[in-house]
């Protein structure tokens, strides 16, 4: 099983090309948001992956709230946002909440850009994207998709993860996060000097 999983993992990424290997700007060169932006999302969703690619090429450390199906964490999504949907964004530091990917995406954009714009190089349309995104999902076989544990673990800290969302290997983690809904917080980060001083090595996920 590990090897489907590591070749689906692979195929994934490169059904993306690559997206969310890359950083367009790093904290160096614009200092990180002090309040921790929040992503409530799961691994198998496509819209939620357009969205933590953007947060991985801007540099952007997240909490992470798996709301995978079946997940108890999705009526805390209803109740905090109104309805179940995934992707859904909250930056405590402009207080702004929002659902839908591409919102998300140019809201992102425009205020941690610092003049860069994360996303395709290339004009893609949105509808290419999704199906792009769609695919990649689709050739994970559903994984992260579905929680598997129904109740919440008391007690248990937020795990942390340094995560690129273009790894095959980083992603096999949120795909065990999604598939058990632990609150993770993946730091987003393809800068390799962080996850040197961290883990003494560059090297995802840690
Ligand atoms: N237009 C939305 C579509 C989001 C969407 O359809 N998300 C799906 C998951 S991929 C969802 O939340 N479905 C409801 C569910 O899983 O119960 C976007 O771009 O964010």
């Amino acid at each position: 099983m590990s090897l489907v999983n590591d070749i689906t993992s692979f195929a994934a990424t490169a059904v993306r090309l690559g997206r969310g290997a890359f950083p367009r700007v790093t904290a160096a060169g614009r200092p990180d948001p002090p309040k921790l932006l929040e992503l409530y999302d799961f691994e198998g969703c496509p819209y939620c992956r357009k969205v933590r690619e953007v947060l991985c090429e801007l540099d952007l450390d997240y909490l992470e709230h798996p709301v995978a199906r079946a997940s108890p964490r999705r009526a805390e999504l209803v109740k905090r946002g109104g309805k179940m949907q995934a992707p859904y964004l909250v930056d405590p530091n402009t207080g702004t909440e929002m659902y839908e990917s591409d919102d998300i995406i140019a809201y992102l954009n425009a205020t941690y850009g610092a003049g860069a714009r994360a996303g395709w190089r290339l004009p893609v349309p949105r509808a290419l994207d999704d199906v792009d995104s769609m695919l990649a999902s689709a050739v994970r076989l559903g994984r992260g998709a579905r929680c598997r544990r129904t109740r919440e673990l008391a007690g248990v800290l937020p795990l942390i993860l340094y995560n690129m969302e273009g790894s095959p290997y980083a992603r096999r983690s949120p795909s065990w996060t999604s598939s058990t809904s632990c609150a993770t917080s993946p730091r987003a980060a393809p800068s390799a000097p962080r996850w040197s001083s961290a883990a003494g090595r560059c090297r995802s996920p840690t």
